[in-house]
């Protein structure tokens, strides 16, 4: 049976690292094969233009050229690690997907979404994920997570925009999210760790996995 391709969104410092890995440990502890990736990047052809976008050096050939970046990062990706891996029945639990594009080089950079839709279809094709978590808090919030995560490194492209854009890309991840109920879930991200964690699993439990899991823990020894 194919997988289950559950991904994460939300702003810098949402806590999207934090909570795909302790998704993928939940659900190998319940027996279940997964595979954690992350966009940019995810395979060995998408993981070299993720440092050519995040450098910045290619923000001066416009936003257009970065969507067109981005999107031939997803293709590889998609074709090399993402289907293979739910073709097989695997689980894949994926930092960031599509819904980064539409916001932030749709939404925020204004770049067509007609070029955008057109570059998804042949980019992800089939492989639409089961289940989208929009990670929401409020941009401060996220940024200084981000920064003190950081340390004394450099914030890479996108971090380094203003606050308002990071304000601005938290609401129209919220569009999104009305946009598509059936699919995206928003959880907010300013809980305590724990309490995010038990949420997003609860929904997983919930959408996916259709309650199985909790029965199965309540008749345990
Ligand atoms: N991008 C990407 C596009 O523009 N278009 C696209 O199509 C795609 C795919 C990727 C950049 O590329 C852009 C968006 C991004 O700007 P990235 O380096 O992968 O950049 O960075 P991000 O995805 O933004 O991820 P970050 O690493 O900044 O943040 P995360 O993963 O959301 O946050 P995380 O889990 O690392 O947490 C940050 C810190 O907060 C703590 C963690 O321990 C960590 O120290 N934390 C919490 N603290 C308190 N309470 C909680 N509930 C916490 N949860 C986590």
């Amino acid at each position: 049976m194919r997988g289950k391709f559950i991904t994460f969104e939300g702003g810098e410092g949402s806590g999207k690292s934090t909570h795909t890995a302790a998704l993928a440990e939940r659900l190998r502890a319940r027996g279940i094969d997964c595979v954690l990736t992350r966009e940019p990047g995810g395979s060995a052809g998408a993981e070299i233009i993720r440092h050519i976008i995040l450098s910045g050096i290619a923000k001066p050939l416009g936003v257009e050229t970065e969507t067109i970046l981005f999107a031939a990062a997803r293709d590889d990706h998609v074709r090399v690690t993402i289907e293979p891996a739910l073709n097989a029945g695997q689980w894949v639990i994926c930092d960031r997907f599509i819904d980064s594009t539409r916001v932030y080089q749709g939404a925020l950079g204004k770049v067509d979404m007609k070029l955008i839709r057109s570059l998804e279809r042949v980019t992800v094709g089939p492989n639409v994920p089961d289940l989208t978590f929009v990670l929401d808090v409020p941009a401060n919030v996220g940024l200084a997570r981000a920064k003190t995560r950081r340390g004394a490194a450099a914030a890479d492209r996108f971090e380094s925009e203003a606050v308002e854009f990071h304000e601005d890309l938290r609401r129209a991840f919220l569009v999104l999210a009305e946009r598509e109920p059936k699919r995206i879930v928003v959880i907010d991200g300013r809980a305590p760790r724990d309490v995010v964690a038990e949420r997003i699993w609860a929904t997983v439990e919930e959408r996916l996995l259709g309650g199985a899991v909790a029965a199965a823990e309540t008749v345990a020894p």
